[in-house]
């Protein structure tokens, strides 16, 4: 099938975002509407005049996409049209400045289906913090330095705060397991009423990785579990994706830039050890392992 966002696109080679819409895309094919708001998704698929999209896409501002999207559900009820409409958008955007709109978005009850990838900064404009930045990120307004581990502060929980909005379905998703993302769309589409995805989006410039391991970044911090995949259905933990080799985190962590300090700061060690049990709690939390499943503490 023809990818419904084409290539030509401007994004950063190795950037998971083109992938991860061309994943929802798939998913909820042709007869999809696409707000986004201002960030990487609008300024590298859209460069006036031209545009990656292949389905109806319109741009928002950077903090109203909800409002937009929910705009576009009730002209379309009112016509008698059926559409999916779908927002797409980076986590500056859901988590920080969007966040009025998504709650009554969410609170209207609009069949809406939002979709966050999440890079865990504002990448657009330099990689300043957002606040799904992890703990001991380096971002630019969070610099790892002589009195700096980087990001002070804890990521904001976005899904469990569409779960307490009463949001019929929830999930987090990577583009490491696109079959699973996929299947997670659909699921979505399926249940009336708003759905919230985040999905984990590395960014190879924010991130600083290795070229060509965008997928293995993404697979590790699921294998970390510091990125459990898990959906919610009516407010019930409804399903995870299990772990059989439980890696741990420097596995993750030394294979980007972003927290290259914790490996040469002294007291890193123990930022370390803050990040893993992290892991550990959300292995437990949503029964990441399986019985008797092995804990791989050697980084192999
Ligand atoms: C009201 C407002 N404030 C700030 C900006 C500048 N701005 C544009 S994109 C962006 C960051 C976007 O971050 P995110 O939503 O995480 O998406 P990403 O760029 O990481 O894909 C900012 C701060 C803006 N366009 N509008
Ligand atoms: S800066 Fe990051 S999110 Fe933006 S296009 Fe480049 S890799 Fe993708």
């Amino acid at each position: 099938m023809e990818k419904l966002l084409a290539p030509g696109h401007r994004a950063c080679a190795g950037c998971s975002m083109p992938t991860v819409i061309n994943l929802v895309l798939d998913a909820a094919g042709p007869n999809t509407i696409v707000a986004t708001p201002t960030g990487c998704i609008e300024v590298t698929t859209t460069p006036y005049p031209e545009s990656a999209w292949r389905v109806p896409w319109i741009h928002s501002l950077f903090e109203n996409a909800a409002a937009v999207a929910s705009g576009i559900e009730a002209a379309l009820n009112h016509f008698g049209k059926n559409h999916n409409v779908f927002v797409i958008a980076g986590d500056g955007s859901t988590l920080d400045i969007g966040m009025g709109c998504i709650s009554g978005m969410f609170d209207r009850g609009h069949n809406v289906k939002y979709v966050c990838y999440d890079n865990e900064a504002y990448m657009n404009t330099g990689v300043q913090r957002s606040s799904s930045t992890p703990p001991c990120t380096s971002t630019t307004t969070t610099p790892s330095g002589k009195v700096s581990f980087g990001n002070p502060r804890p990521k904001k929980d976005m899904p469990a705060i569409a779960v307490a909005h009463r949001v019929p379905y929830v999930a987090t998703a990577s583009v490491a397991y696109p079959v699973d993302l996929r299947r997670k769309v659909k699921r979505a589409i399926s249940i009336p009423g708003p759905a919230y995805i985040q999905v984990n989006a590395p960014c190879i410039t924010g991130w600083s990785f290795e070229a060509g391991t965008t997928v293995e970044i993404a697979r590790l911090a699921v294998e970390t579990c510091l990125w459990p995949l898990y959906e919610y259905v009516n407010g019930e933990l409804a399903g995870v994706k299990k772990i059989h080799v439980k890696r741990p985190v420097e596995d993750y962590l030394k294979a980007q830039g972003r927290y290259r300090h914790l490996f040469r700061m002294k007291g890193g060690d123990e930022m370390i050890r803050v990040l893993q049990r992290l892991a550990d709690e959300n292995a437990r939390k949503f029964g990441l392992l399986y019985e008797g499943d092995v804990t791989c503490t050697s980084g192999e």
